[in-house]
């Protein structure tokens, strides 16, 4: 940031220069991030500009207005959703970012004349995601809504009520609101934006964003199929249930059955403070949700309300907000590599840095008009961090780091593999080649065939399969068929073993039900569950290609556009043609059941397995579908039923449970061993 004049010494004149057109900049980015949810700024320069703000208007109170950002929370409901009104406004927090300001903060808080303040506090996590009030009423669920503007917010009881974590009714006849944040895991955001990628639609900033994006939907059909979870913190009208404490308050809503953070922590002094601070610092990266920070709550409630609020915060409770991870790198080169569904996507190679427990060279740049709103050319200097403290990302471009010689990034018109003309297909931001006979999406799309949810060959990974292109082997999938042992002798590396093996993984793929087959042919919009519902209903593949459109999407759980990509696909010439081919060679193309009946010899039949954390050889789907496959239940959370928890990197609440529940833990070698064994 720019060196700034300390307030003290600017006169009137150069104060009012500088406050309006700062009001201004906060107010734009109040909006983009509140009403938009689309930030174009990193939250600590919003809060640095914030800070400043309140410096001047209080050296300099004749330049407060009541339209400055200072004054009310940011931003206000713009959605077509249902205004509620907050009977209790919803306020936002003040925030430091030094554990000094911290203490200075609590010495104003004793050192007030009216209220003698206990010096207990309880600190909790500060979770990335967006607050939320529940009003019970008889212990049923009759409203959830967003702060909004903290007076006026927006009615999401529908969207709400598609949450597994927030109890439609409670165990008491209560008639009260609850608060607390609702967010999205890490896993499922980077989840999400991989989908919203291959799809060809704008990624969310992070899982901040991802979360309102999510929950602030007219259709609730849309909210359900996010992740969304929350953690509540916040009784208002905690006298109703006899509470004293913060503390308290939140045993009692776990005990009501709401999630809760179980990291919060009773704590009387700057040391035990200080050591919290350290501690979760240090843990965040693991923690499967974003914190941004720590907020510190008077614990007695009595001398909380007694406390109470300015016009815009609250003087019992505070932010402390982490320090932004951030590094200085230089962008080399961008590449640009073509996806199964023909995306063409930018990808930043920059000198390698350390940053946030990784080193980091390479960042996605998403798609053409991301590149360009960034403004990023090569040799630039940049600002790199994670977003949702996992994806590395450029924020910004050091504009005055610009080489003299350097010039606007030119986006290719053609695909950088076969050369054809790239076009943005409807409104999509995606640039995508639209040859169907691109060898990168042909080869991508043989490794999607090939994957564990589609026919499940094992061994045909993506660099066999890149020999076997190179050597003129495979043009389609359906060339894996007739793929002899002579020609498997020909690869690096290939031996006898690995010959049978994988010819008898392609042998065994012509015997799987049919909606595995369909899934992997690749067609837009089908996932592997929509295969599942078709084929449920179709039977046969034969059946299915005669099928049109509204046959299609009159399947229960499947959309017109599934039912138009579909009939598209099937109407090709080609595919007609590719289809006879796998038919040929002996590809099953019926429906065999439910799913494959679990081996009833397997270590796996019965186990309880929760699997948790980012897996680095498989997804969690696929990991899903194999244990399934062998007959074990793969649930969601731990309980003392869990047989195996498998953690991944960056594991964990669950982790943490199983770990005090003494429940056997795997990491993925010992489960990618377990795989083998059973094979
Ligand atoms: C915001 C948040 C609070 C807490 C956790 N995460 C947040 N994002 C908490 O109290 N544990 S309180 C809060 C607010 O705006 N008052």
């Amino acid at each position: 940031m720019d060196k700034q004049i300390p307030v003290d010494q600017l006169t009137l004149a150069a104060a009012k220069q500088e406050i309006d057109p700062l009001k201004r900049q906060l107010t734009q980015w109040g909006k983009e991030y509140y009403e938009q949810d689309n930030p174009t700024v990193e939250d600590y320069v919003y809060d640095r500009a914030y800070e400043r703000l309140v410096e001047l208007e209080q050296k300099f109170p004749e330049l407060k207005t009541s339209d400055s950002p200072t004054q009310h929370v940011g931003g206000g409901p713009t959605s077509q959703l249902t205004k509620v009104t907050h009977d209790i406004p919803m306020l936002s927090m003040g925030d430091v970012f030094s554990i000094d300001e911290l203490m200075d903060f609590n010495a104003r808080q004793q050192d007030n004349d009216d209220v003698e303040v206990a010096p207990e506090y309880n600190l909790e996590l500060k979770i990335d995601g967006l607050s939320l009030s529940l009003v019970y009423e008889n212990g049923k669920l009759v409203q959830g809504s967003t702060r909004g503007n903290g007076v006026i917010g927006e009615d999401v009881t529908a969207n709400v009520k598609t949450i597994k974590s927030v109890p439609r009714e409670l165990p008491e006849p209560l008639s009260i609101e609850f608060r607390g944040e609702c967010y999205m895991p890490k896993s499922s955001f980077v989840k999400l934006n991989q989908e919203r990628e291959a799809a060809g639609q704008s990624i969310f900033a992070n899982p901040r964003n991802a979360a309102a994006g999510s929950l602030r939907q007219l259709d609730p059909a849309v909210t359900a199929k996010r992740d969304l979870d929350t953690f509540m913190y916040y009784i208002p009208e905690y006298q109703k249930l006899g509470l004293k404490t913060q503390s308290e308050a939140l045993d009692k809503m776990r005990e009501l059955g709401f999630n809760v953070n179980p990291n919060n922590r009773v704590v009387h002094s700057r040391q035990e403070i200080t050591d919290y601070i350290e501690e979760y610092t240090a843990k965040r990266d693991q923690l499967s949700y974003g914190i941004d920070g720590i907020v510190e709550k008077v614990n007695d409630l009595d001398t909380e309300t007694a406390l109470g609020n300015t016009v815009k915060v609250p003087r019992w409770e505070i932010a402390y907000k982490f320090p932004p991870e951030e590094q200085v790198t230089i962008v080399r080169d961008i590449e640009w590599t073509v996806g199964r569904t023909g995306n063409v996507t930018p990808t930043a190679v920059m000198d390698p840095v350390q940053l946030a427990g990784t080193t980091v060279s390479r960042a996605s740049l998403h798609n053409p008009d991301y590149l360009q709103e960034k403004g990023i050319r090569l040799g630039d200097t940049v600002y790199l961090h994670k977003a949702g403290d996992i994806i590395p990302e450029i924020s910004r471009v050091d504009l005055k780091k610009r080489p003299a010689e350097s010039k606007p990034y030119e986006i290719p018109t053609t695909c950088p593999v076969c050369g054809s003309e790239l076009v943005h297909l409807d409104d999509e931001v995606a640039l995508r080649c639209v040859n169907p006979m691109c060898p990168a999406q042909i080869k991508e799309g043989l490794a999607h065939f090939a994957s564990r949810n589609a026919m499940n060959i094992d061994g045909l990974g993506p660099k066999i399969i890149q020999q076997l292109w190179d050597k003129e082997l495979i043009h389609d999938v359906a060339d894996l068929y007739h793929l002899t042992r002579d020609q498997l002798l020909t690869l690096d590396k290939f031996g006898d073993k690995s010959a049978t093996n994988l010819l008898t993984s392609i042998d065994n793929s012509r015997n799987n039900s049919v909606e595995r087959l369909l899934f992997g042919l690749g067609i837009r919009h089908v996932g592997a569950k929509a295969a599942r519902l078709i084929m449920e209903e179709f039977h046969s593949l034969d059946r299915l290609m005669q099928a049109s459109a509204e046959e299609v999407s009159a399947v229960d759980g499947i959309g017109p556009t599934i039912g138009d990509s579909v009939e598209t696909y099937f109407s090709n010439k080609q595919v007609v043609k590719l289809i006879d081919e796998l038919r040929d060679a002996g590809v099953n193309f019926d429906y065999l059941g439910a799913t494959t009946p679990a081996n009833p010899e397997s270590e796996w039949n019965g186990r309880r397995v929760v699997l948790t954390g980012k897996l680095e050889n498989m997804t969690r789907g696929e990991a899903k579908t194999w244990l399934e496959d062998h007959g074990a239940k793969v649930t969601g959370s731990v309980s003392k039923k869990t047989d195996i928890v498998i953690a991944g990197t960056a594991a964990g609440s669950k982790l943490t449970k199983a770990q005090d529940l003494g429940i056997t833990v795997w990491d993925e070698a010992r489960f990618a061993q377990a795989m083998k064994e059973e094979q």
